[in-house]
C-alpha cells in the first residue's frame, strides 16, 4: 500500500501548470516552451465558422480519459500500454482567459483526438512518477458532431477506448508524436497531473498562424487527472488490465521547442567557464 503525502505539492504544482503556461512539470525537464498564437479556418474543411476566415487563439481546453494496461516489471516499477481520447471545449486567448467566439466549435462541429502511449511508471517517495516512452495522437474535427468515444471499465474485461459512431465525416486536422512527456499519479481529489511535449502536424489547412509558421510545430499538452480507478490496492504495480483515468487540461503551440539546460549541465559549463578565467588569468600573469 503506498501512501500519498505528496498529495498537497502535487496539486500546486498541478494548478501552477494550469495557471501558467510556461511552467513545466518537472517530468518535462530540459524542454522550455513559449507558446504562439495559432489561427484555425473551418472554411477549409466546410465548415462554417469564424466569419468566413479565421479565428486566433493561444490555448484549446479538453477533457479526456483512457484506460491503461500495466505489467509488472520489479516490486515497485511497471511498463504500461494506454489508448484514451477527448473533447475539445473552447479556444481562448490565454490560459484560462476570454474564448475565442464564434470558432463555430461545437456549434457547426465538434473536435475530439485519440492516442496511444507506453511508458513505464516507478514509485518516486510517496507517488508514482510515469515516463511516456510512445504517445500517438490525431485530432479531428467531427463535421456532424455524431462521432463518440467508446468507455472502458475499471478492472473489467481487457478494452481500448477508440471512436464509435459515425466517423466518415470526421476530417483529421492534427497528428504527431512524443517528444517527451510523464505523469504523476497520487490519491486524493486531484489525481495527478501530466505533461507531454510532442511534434504537431496541421493537417487539411485547419491550423495555421504563427505556431505552425515553421512547418515543423509542436504542441504542449498539460492537464491533471482527477479521476483514476482499477490502480490494485495490494500492489500498485501488479499487472492490471484497464485502470482508467478521467481528467482535463489545455493544449498549446509554438514552432519550435527551446532547450533549456539541466542543472547538471549549467554546473559543467559553469566550471569550464571557471577553468578558462583561471587559464586567461594564468597566461595574463
Ligand atoms: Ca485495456
Ligand atoms: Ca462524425
Amino acid at each position: 500500500m503506498i501512501e500519498f503525502s505528496k498529495i498537497g505539492k502535487l496539486v500546486a504544482g498541478a494548478v501552477l501548470a494550469m495557471a501558467s503556461s510556461v511552467a513545466l512539470a518537472d517530468h518535462v525537464p530540459g524542454i522550455g516552451f513559449t507558446e504562439k498564437t495559432f489561427t484555425i479556418n473551418p472554411g477549409a474543411i466546410g465548415e462554417a465558422g469564424c466569419g468566413g476566415g479565421t479565428c486566433k487563439a493561444s490555448f484549446l481546453d479538453f477533457s479526456y480519459k483512457a484506460e491503461v494496461d500495466q505489467v509488472r516489471t520489479g516490486a515497485t516499477t511497471a511498463s504500461f500500454d494506454e489508448t484514451g481520447g477527448g473533447y475539445f471545449g473552447t479556444f481562448r486567448t490565454s490560459l484560462g482567459g476570454p474564448v475565442v467566439g464564434g470558432t463555430g466549435l461545437n456549434n457547426n462541429y465538434s473536435m475530439y483526438f485519440v492516442f496511444t502511449a507506453t511508458g513505464t511508471t516507478a514509485l518516486s517517495g510517496t507517488t508514482i512518477d510515469g515516463t511516456f516512452n510512445t504517445f500517438n495522437y490525431t485530432m479531428y474535427v467531427d463535421r456532424n458532431m455524431n462521432t463518440t468515444l467508446s468507455n472502458a471499465q475499471a478492472g473489467g474485461a481487457d478494452q481500448s477506448i477508440g471512436v464509435s459512431g459515425g466517423f466518415a465525416d470526421d476530417v483529421a486536422v492534427l497528428t504527431g508524436t512524443l517528444v517527451q512527456g510523464g505523469f504523476h499519479i497520487a490519491q486524493g481529489l486531484a489525481n495527478g497531473d501530466f505533461n507531454a511535449i510532442a511534434t504537431a502536424i496541421a493537417l487539411n489547412g485547419f491550423f495555421g498562424g504563427d505556431a505552425f509558421a515553421s512547418g515543423e510545430a509542436f504542441t504542449d499538452i498539460n492537464g491533471v487527472n482527477s479521476i483514476i480507478k482499477g490502480i490494485p490496492k495490494t500492489n500498485p504495480f501488479a499487472n492490471t488490465t484497464d485502470i482508467t483515468i478521467d481528467g482535463s487540461g489545455n493544449t498549446s503551440f509554438e514552432p519550435t521547442p527551446v532547450p533549456v539546460p539541466e542543472p547538471t549541465s549549467l554546473a559543467l559549463f559553469g566550471l569550464a567557464l571557471a577553468g578558462l578565467a583561471f587559464a586567461r588569468s594564468k597566461k595574463k600573469a
